[in-house]
């Protein structure tokens, strides 16, 4: 119901019941560090090689990146940032005719991550868009705030150009044809969602999202120039903080890359913690491989007489398993280890 949005109801002066996290799975705050050495890509360098070199080592060593002089302008992000945010401070009204909890629904206003099935929720309200093919979709789409519509197409146009590139130089630093994984992965749908994390009185108790992968492609995040949030987990079991950089976009690695690398390449573990002092967005733009698309390892990755470590499968029964599950559950790309019974 719309009314479980936390974007309509007043400031609180605790959290309810239900976004408190057992004691044993609580961000402990205190103990995330800020990772000077995360990667920061500059995609005007006229070094191509250079540039195949460096996404090979931030996929080989933290599954995501950072990217600068990528193509969108910087006028561009701020507007898109800027039309999020009056989105969601539209009146409660308005934003209920979008409202829908049925995760299958291709465009919708939603909270949490799945209020249906999750036990306990997050502090996050989220707008969900289709938006591949655009034509197909714009129509559903808000058509308030008035420039939203036009705003969120043309960003959607240029990440799509960005994310397609990023993948051809991801094929290239695995040594693959450029075309390798866009051919692979098909006419790849693009879905977005906004966050909004509200400003929330007991950050240290709750999460905006919980540890997850990303069970598509590939993930360019649009944050909140201000306020940070996203975290990363590395190898050591340590989260760190990924502060956000002006004009600056967030690559992530999403699970069927890691397949398609044969496990060389990471799909890593993030979050999204709120705070008390501000409210905070993000957009993330996934772009998801055809439905009917297999999906494996890619063979000249495979050493002579190894096994592959995943098992081929499509698309389409991957993203059921992913949604069948919680969210912060096992890594989903583990069901679908070689040699996992199934
Ligand atoms: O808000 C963020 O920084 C992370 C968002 C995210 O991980 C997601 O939308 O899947």
């Amino acid at each position: 119901m719309a009314d479980q949005l936390l974007s309509t109801v007043e400031r609180r002066e605790t959290i309810p019941e239900s976004y408190i996290r057992p004691e044993s799975d609580r961000p402990r705050l205190a103990e995330v560090t800020t990772d000077n050495n995360i990667p920061l890509i500059d995609l005007a360098s006229l070094e191509k090689q250079r540039v195949i070199a460096e996404i090979e080592r931030a996929c080989r060593t933290y599954g995501f990146f950072q990217v600068i002089n990528h193509g969108i302008s910087n006028d561009l992000l701020e507007k898109v940032m800027a039309v999020g945010l009056q989105f969601f401070r539209l009146p409660a009204e308005e934003k209920a005719k979008l409202y829908s909890d049925e995760p299958s629904k291709k465009i919708r206003l939603s909270t949490s991550f799945n209020v249906r099935k999750e036990t306990v929720h997050n502090w996050r309200d989220y707008l969900r868009l289709h938006c591949h093919p655009l034509e197909e979709f714009l129509p559903e789409w808000p058509s308030n705030p008035e420039s939203f519509k036009e705003i969120i197409s043309t960003y959607c146009r240029e990440v799509r150009l960005l994310g397609l590139r990023l993948l051809g130089l991801i094929s290239l630093s695995l040594g693959l044809e450029e075309d390798y994984i866009e051919k692979v992965l098909g006419e790849q749908e693009q879905h977005m969602a906004v966050n909004y994390y509200p400003q929330c009185p007991e950050p240290d108790l709750t999460y905006g999202l919980p540890k997850h992968t990303d069970p598509n492609a590939l993930t360019i995040l649009l944050q909140d120039p201000k306020v940070s949030g996203l975290q990363v987990l590395k190898d050591d079991n340590h989260w760190i903080a990924v502060n956000p950089r002006p004009n600056a976009l967030v690559i992530n690695l999403g699970d069927q890359l890691q397949a398609l690398s044969n496990g060389a390449y990471k799909s890593v573990w993030h979050r999204a913690v709120v705070n008390a002092a501000q409210e905070r967005m993000s957009v993330a733009s996934f772009l998801c491989p055809c439905n009917s698309s297999v999906i494996g390892p890619a063979q000249s990755l495979v050493a002579d007489g190894d096994a592959p470590v995943y098992r081929s499968y499509t698309y389409d029964e991957y993203y059921k398993k992913f949604w069948s599950r919680n969210l912060d559950q096992e890594h989903c790309l583990e069901l679908f280890r070689s040699s996992q019974l199934h």
